[in-house]
């Protein structure tokens, strides 16, 4: 299969009538998305791992040896996500293998390509989850134990697809065997097209950022019958917050975001008893980011104080700031033409291994229009098969016969 073929047959799965992707963490498009893997992966003659955590691990190669060469991503989406952002991370990988046979490349390294569950965190609130769970840095039963939106548990959902939540925890045993991870993903950004020509960069680092859940509590009451000043009304507090936390990233030079809200009971003609509102935050580096959530979290208190409401804030997911190798991204930035090295305010799962102590970069291929969770999110084919082509060229160097 070439890669666009494996690009068009997975295409429809998971997609809106809007265009954009719902593949949220074992939905029935998730599913979907796993057989694809797995059917890609048996093409290859590749052994199948999962790991019990959701991870799927396609291997080539020794699997007792500890210095196996993973790469690929993540297949999940953000709700009306687009295709580019993480299924062409896996798609690449198996494209940059039918590359090395074609050219009769051999390999002194097992590799390894795998699909990292709920990247996203979508369904179930925390980013990398799959990666996380792997590398013990997200407790397994704080894991299980998480909601979605209709109030099923991570452990039941599970369960539902017959799946064993005691599965689900750390693989040393399986992170033990791989030496290296390089992440292929598609740029959220524009600094490859500002650079004219450049159709792969490479990562040299991730912005720290989190997700900061805000719960605005004030009295519910009738919308026509209470006077203005008699009002405890917690879409106040929060529209006040939200407009605090624009002022105060911009101010500061990072990005805060409100996407998500739920209002209790969501009527109307009645004052809301209840607001949950979730901000995500981000900066280029710790204290900055530190700063930013203090200043809204503080202001959004003072409000409360004014508006007689009482807010909340919960830390839901939180991801420290991450420097990949840099060895290995001059090395790779050399060998790829001397391919731009550039920073990246999203997170991904390169970030978790990173942090786990796993030798980790990340190439991103160029999106031309910088947009992405949009359905507009786009590369264009010719950079993508640039992708494969650098993937390819990145594993042979890295792992290839001497
Ligand atoms: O949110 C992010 O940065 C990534 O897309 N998970
Ligand atoms: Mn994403
Ligand atoms: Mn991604």
């Amino acid at each position: 299969m070439s890669f666009t073929s494996m690009w068009d047959a997975l295409a429809p799965v998971g997609r809106q009538a809007d265009g954009g992707y719902g593949r949220f963490a074992w939905s029935d498009a998730d599913l979907t998305l796993r057989e694809w893997f797995a059917g890609e992966a048996a093409a290859r003659g590749l052994d199948l791992v999962d790991d019990g955590n959701g991870n799927l691990l396609a291997w080539r190669g020794d699997t007792t040896r500890d210095d196996a060469l993973l790469v690929g991503s993540h297949l999940d989406s953000v709700p009306g996500g687009g295709a580019f952002d993480g299924p062409l991370g896996v798609v690449s990988s198996f494209a940059a293998i039918d590359d090395l046979d074609a050219r009769g490349v051999e390999l002194d390294r097992p590799l390894v390509v795998g699909a990292f569950a709920d990247e996203e965190g979508a369904r179930f609130g925390i980013a990398c989850a799959g990666s996380r769970l792997m590398t013990g840095s997200l407790d397994a039963g704080q894991a299980l134990g998480l909601r979605d939106r209709d109030g099923l548990t991570l452990a039941e959902v599970l369960r539902a697809r017959g799946r064993r939540p005691e599965d689900v925890g750390p693989r040393p045993d399986l992170l033990g065997r791989i030496g290296t991870f390089v992440e292929l993903h598609v740029e959220q950004g524009r600094a490859l097209d500002l650079d004219d020509g450049a159709a792969v960069g490479v990562g040299s680092a991730i912005w720290p950022h989190g997700r900061y859940r805000f719960t605005f509590t004030g009295r519910a009451d009738h919308a026509g019958t209470t006077p203005m000043d008699e009002r405890q009304d917690p879409m106040l507090t929060y529209a006040m917050t939200v407009l605090a936390a624009n002022k105060q990233a911009r101010l500061l030079g990072a990005r805060a975001t409100f996407g998500r809200v739920e209002v209790d009971p969501n009527g109307t003609n009645a004052i809301p008893s209840q607001v949950r509102a979730w901000m995500d935050a981000r900066a280029a580096d710790e204290g900055v980011l530190e700063d930013l959530v203090a200043r809204v979290t503080s202001q959004a208190a003072d409000r409360a104080g004014r508006d007689g409401t009482a807010v909340e804030t919960t830390a839901e997911s939180v991801s420290a700031e991450v420097a990949f190798d840099a060895a290995l991204a001059a090395e790779l930035s050399t060998l790829l033409d001397d391919a731009p090295v550039l920073p990246t305010g999203a997170g991904h799962d390169a970030g978790v291994l990173a942090r786990h102590g796993v030798p980790t970069a990340m190439l991103f291929v160029r999106n031309p229009t910088g947009v992405s969770h949009s359905p507009h999110e786009h590369a264009d084919e010719t950079d993508c098969l640039a992708g494969v082509d650098a993937l390819s060229r990145t594993i042979e160097h890295l792992a290839g016969a001497r």
